[in-house]
């Protein structure tokens, strides 16, 4: 079994999320998501809408999902990788070159980002 992980805040989700999933689970058999916490995402400078137990809830919906777990800090994909047997790490280009230490443990691989959405011009659009 290939399995994947990625991770995000995944606020306000939307289809950017949503083909950025549908890709990741493509590459393999079984999809990790991991979602910063609440606090985590005070450390990324961002304020999520909803609160981790609901992007959790709302993330452990979506059929491409098979698994979701926190991440509450920079530190932990290697350990991640290894306790998940992750075969594939997976982020949007956005962050192209950022994870590439993640290349000894896992292949990398940055998708191409959706253009046109995103949270934070919902939150523009709806203010
Ligand atoms: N994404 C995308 N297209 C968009 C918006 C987001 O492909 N229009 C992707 C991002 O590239 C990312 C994922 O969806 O791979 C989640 O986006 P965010 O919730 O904004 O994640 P971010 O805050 O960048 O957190 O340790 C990594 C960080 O937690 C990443």
């Amino acid at each position: 079994m290939k399995k994947v992980i990625t991770y995000g805040t995944f606020d306000l989700l939307h289809w950017g999320h949503i083909k950025l999933l549908e890709r990741a689970k493509e590459l393999g058999d079984y999809l990790v998501v991991a979602i910063s916490t609440d606090e985590f995402n005070q450390v990324k400078h961002k304020e999520a809408y909803h609160s981790f137990e609901h992007r959790k809830l709302i993330l452990e919906a979506i059929r491409y999902v098979d698994e979701v777990i926190p991440e509450s800090d920079w530190e932990q994909k290697i350990q991640d990788v290894q306790d998940h047997d992750i075969d594939i790490f997976v982020m949007g280009d956005d962050w192209k070159g950022e994870f590439d230490f993640l290349k000894d443990y896992c292949e990398v691989v940055y998708l191409p980002r959706t253009n046109g959405i995103s949270t934070s011009k919902i939150k523009d659009d709806l203010s």
